[in-house]
């Protein structure tokens, strides 16, 4: 079943103001109840919207895929959502506060396709990865007081707002010459070290995200192209961003990725 499209449209266009105003709404499934299809025609009209902006598609990312984001959330299904060129930060780049409405960030693995893949086609998606780096996501739900239902946070492209990838190692997900299961993963803000974990809390090994990406993309119309990053997942729970920080993750094996915050929102 879909939503009828005006409605669709128009709880997009709601989330998509909140999104350029830093301005929270109440949660869609307050007003109208979505079901799992329904969020994810919001959350492609709400990029619909964005690329008729003039933003472009750059890959795509996972939520849930461990334990920590998902007891922290108490949502427990994966999710996917769409990256585009304006959510990116450069590696040790700024990240503006104001216009969001309540930034945190999370440590995670990322994954580079160096060809096309069909949606579904897990071997095509594991030959595709031709690299791995370190990457720290930011995440700003659109929704009062973070608080959503699965529904809600799919709508809200899974509360997409920016990401940064450190360098990037080559890597043959078929045959890994580095081990990505059970890396240690820290991050810190300044000095503090604000998270801990492993790898291996992603899916039990961030590979694990592949399949996983495969299989939602093909069910919810996710394109996973040459050149896209593939965000596997937080290895831990998300930290409340403040300004004036310098951000770094390091995961074990693979290096170090940084951003540094601006002045918060006024
Ligand atoms: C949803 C996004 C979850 C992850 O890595 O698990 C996510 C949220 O927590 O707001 O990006
Ligand atoms: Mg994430």
């Amino acid at each position: 079943m879909t939503a009828h499209p005006p409605t669709v449209e128009r709880l997009a266009a709601r989330l998509d103001a909140a999104q350029l105003t830093g301005d929270s709404i109440e949660q869609l499934t307050e007003l109208y109840p979505l079901d799992i299809d329904q969020a994810y025609a919001v959350q492609r009209a709400g990029i619909e919207m964005r690329t008729a902006r003039g933003e472009r598609v750059t890959g795509a990312k996972l939520g849930f895929t461990s334990r920590a984001k998902a007891m922290q959330m108490g949502v427990s299904d994966v999710i996917i959502g769409v990256l585009t060129d304006a959510m990116t930060i450069t590696d040790g780049g700024d990240l503006e506060l104001s216009n969001r409405v309540h930034p945190r960030v999370e440590p995670e693995v990322a994954f580079r396709l160096c060809a096309d893949v069909n949606p579904g086609d897990t071997e095509a998606l594991i030959a595709a990865v031709d690299a791995v780096a370190p990457a720290l996501e930011v995440i700003d739900s659109r929704y009062r007081d973070f608080r959503f239902s699965l529904e809600d946070v799919v709508a809200d492209n899974t509360s997409a707002s920016g990401y940064v990838l450190g360098p990037w190692t080559r890597f043959s997900a078929s045959d890994p010459a580095v081990s990505l299961s059970d890396q240690r993963v820290e991050m810190a803000f300044d000095r503090d070290i604000v998270a801990t974990g492993s790898t291996a809390d992603i899916l039990g090994d961030p590979l694990a995200a592949l399949p996983a990406a495969a299989r939602m993309a093909a069910l919810h119309g996710h394109r996973l192209s040459a050149g896209a990053v593939l965000l596997a997942g937080a290895a831990t729970a998300a930290v409340v961003l403040q300004p004036h920080r310098l951000v770094t993750a390091s995961v074990a094996g693979l290096g170090v990725v940084s951003l540094r915050t601006g002045g918060a929102a006024s």
